[in-house]
């Protein structure tokens, strides 16, 4: 058992090694936006699959079999979006940024917030829900026809359905995101792991990537994940009341 105190020291730990960093790379994943009011995706009563079957609706095949389910159920999340704004974790992320010599956030997050906060060297690992691609050519799509009763709306170069450009399971990650986000994890000095279950890679794999390479890896979630056991420090609780508390304990002077 952990009491306050302990927090309190688990925290300034953390917050001594953020201090000290030359290069901080970060993963955030669905808990980070939780505060914001996105759901997440594995929460047992409130993630997104308690309700719905990830294989009916974020899989290429399950585009394939009912591409007008999957495109509604997309654009009701993509106009969710439009109703939230970036949390106290986002921000704190920002402020991390800002005071430490090299950076770079990987997010598994669709949502923009992170951008929207104000992070700049940011890499979407799984895509961003507010964009829209062709499914055959990849065109990126800016404006798109309302879709029928039966189909989502077509590609204007080569009539082929549009789809949300983001990660569905059996794709591959954009490369060069990835690729950035496996060299942040091979070079960092300190990880931060905040608002992810560990549980879908090739993201999940990073942490231990960082950890391999000499790094030391935080956690901030407020349940214990896969990871736990394997990182130097846990920090239990929400993002957006522990992030901020960080960057207080590492930088006292330079809270905004
Ligand atoms: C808070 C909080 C608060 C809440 N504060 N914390 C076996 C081994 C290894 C890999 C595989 C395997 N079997 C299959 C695979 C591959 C598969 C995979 O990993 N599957 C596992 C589930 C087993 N991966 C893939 O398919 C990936 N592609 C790939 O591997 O390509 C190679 C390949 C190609 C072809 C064939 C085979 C392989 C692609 C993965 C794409 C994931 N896509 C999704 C959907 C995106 C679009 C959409 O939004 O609909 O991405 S799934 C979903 O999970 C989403 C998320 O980004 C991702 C991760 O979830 P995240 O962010 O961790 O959220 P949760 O809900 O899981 O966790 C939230 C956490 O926050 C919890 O821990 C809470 O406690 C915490 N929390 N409130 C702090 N306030
Ligand atoms: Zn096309």
């Amino acid at each position: 058992m952990t009491g306050p105190d302990d927090e309190h020291a688990e925290v300034a730990a953390a917050a001594a090694a953020l201090r000290d960093a030359r290069f901080v790379a970060v993963l955030t994943g669905a808990g980070v936006s939780a505060e914001s009011g996105v759901p997440t995706f594995r929460d047992a009563l409130t993630g997104l699959w308690a309700t719905f079957d990830p294989r009916e609706l974020a899989t290429p095949a399950a585009f394939a079999r009912n591409p007008k389910r999957v495109w509604d159920w997309y654009a009701e999340r993509r106009a969710q979006l439009a109703r939230v704004e970036p949390n106290a974790a986002h921000r704190a992320l920002v402020d991390i940024e800002r005071q430490v010599p090299r950076f770079l956030l990987a997010t598994q997050n669709v949502d923009g917030l992170h951008a929207r906060a104000g992070s700049r060297a940011l890499v979407e690992l799984h895509g961003n829900l507010a964009r829209v691609r062709c499914s055959a050519c990849a065109r990126k799509a800016s404006r798109w026809d309302a879709p029928t009763d039966a189909a989502p709306p077509r590609c204007a170069a080569c009539g082929a359905y549009l789809r949300p450009d983001v990660v569905w399971f059996d794709e591959l990650l954009p490369a060069g995101a990835l690729a950035a986000a496996e060299d942040a994890a091979r070079s960092c000095d300190l990880m931060l792991v905040a608002g992810t279950s560990a549980e879908v890679y090739p993201a999940a794999g990073l942490p231990a990537a960082a950890r391999a390479a000499g790094a030391l890896v935080v956690e901030i979630n407020v349940h214990e994940t896969p990871l736990t056991p394997h990182v130097d420090v846990a920090l239990r609780g929400p993002a957006g009341a522990l992030l901020p508390a960080l960057v207080r304990a590492a930088w006292p002077a330079a809270v905004r």
